[in-house]
């Protein structure tokens, strides 16, 4: 079977991106989606993203597989990616064009603005430990500046869900940090029954944040924009930083509010289609 597909990228956090509009269920099995994502033997990629008929009046649905074939309820940075997409499906007048786009953390909205970056209205965090989940301190309970023990450490974590679990730790030196060694054991903490996205901060001043992820089903990615949303989140609740603030990724900066208005977080950046193909399943 051949499957055309196109690459795009979000500050390195890139995606392969599957045009499913004549179908509800998604071309491809999740197995499929780990082959693909693969960096040596397959095109390469963090996730694989469908771009679904709307449900429930809204105009897409967004279905995403991260590279082990586990599936988020959103993506930040893949959804600037999906509304490109769509746009070059489309083949519209693509400045001040928004979509609403049907996500497992409800309805999302990105904008294309004139100067080529998507903003992307995220919707409000959820804070309490149920909603993230995790078995933190009492269900109803927020979870800030709390000590969980991880490699035989007691570290401070606040948790915040953007439709998908994070737990933020603010460290002197983020580069300091061995990601590759303490990632998977918050990612597989029995805190997390859903497992979880961890992002270690560092603030450089009130209004910008340097951040590395390891992201839950993905490991070392370049950036996370759901991640980035969680920490200004965390960043405000711990009085760390403004609500509107720059994040610094590896693969480069987002600009991200949460809104004192309406509570919700708005964040800015770039996507880019790199290529397209057909991969030979
Ligand atoms: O929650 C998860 O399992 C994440 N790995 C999903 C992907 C998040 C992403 N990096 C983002 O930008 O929000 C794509």
């Amino acid at each position: 079977m051949v499957i055309e597909f196109s690459k795009y990228h979000g500050l390195g956090n890139d995606f392969i991106l599957i045009d499913n509009r004549h179908s509800p269920e998604p071309a491809l099995a999740p197995e499929t989606a780990v082959k693909m994502c693969d960096r040596h033997f397959g095109i390469g990629a963090d996730g694989v993203i469908f771009a679904l008929p709307g449900r429930d009046g809204t105009d897409y649905t967004m279905k995403i597989y991260n590279s082990d074939g586990s599936e988020p309820e959103m993506c930040g940075n893949g959804i600037r990616c999906l509304a490109k997409f769509i746009a070059d499906l489309e083949g519209t007048e693509r400045v001040n064009k928004s979509y609403k786009i049907h996500t497992l953390a409800g309805v999302i909205t990105p904008k294309l603005e004139s100067d080529g970056q998507v903003t992307v209205d995220m919707g409000a965090p959820q804070l309490t430990a149920s909603e993230i989940p995790t078995n933190l301190g009492s269900p109803e309970a927020k979870v800030i500046a709390q000590p969980l023990q991880v490699t035989g450490k007691s570290w401070s974590v606040t948790c915040v869900s953007m439709g998908n679990p994070h737990c933020i730790i603010f460290v002197e030196d983020v580069d300091a940090i061995l990601l590759t060694k303490i990632g998977p054991q918050f990612e597989h903490h029995p805190a997390f029954p859903q497992r979880t996205n961890t992002e270690f901060i560092q603030v450089i001043k009130p209004n910008y944040l340097k951040m590395r992820v390891w992201e839950r089903g993905a490991g070392i990615t370049l950036a996370c924009g759901t991640g980035a949303c969680a920490s200004v989140v965390a960043g405000v609740l711990n009085d760390k930083c403004d609500r509107l603030c720059t994040v610094e990724l590896p693969g480069g900066c987002l600009q991200i509010e949460w809104s004192e208005l309406d509570g919700r977080v708005y964040m800015t950046g770039p996507a880019e289609k790199v290529f397209t193909g057909s991969y030979l399943n």
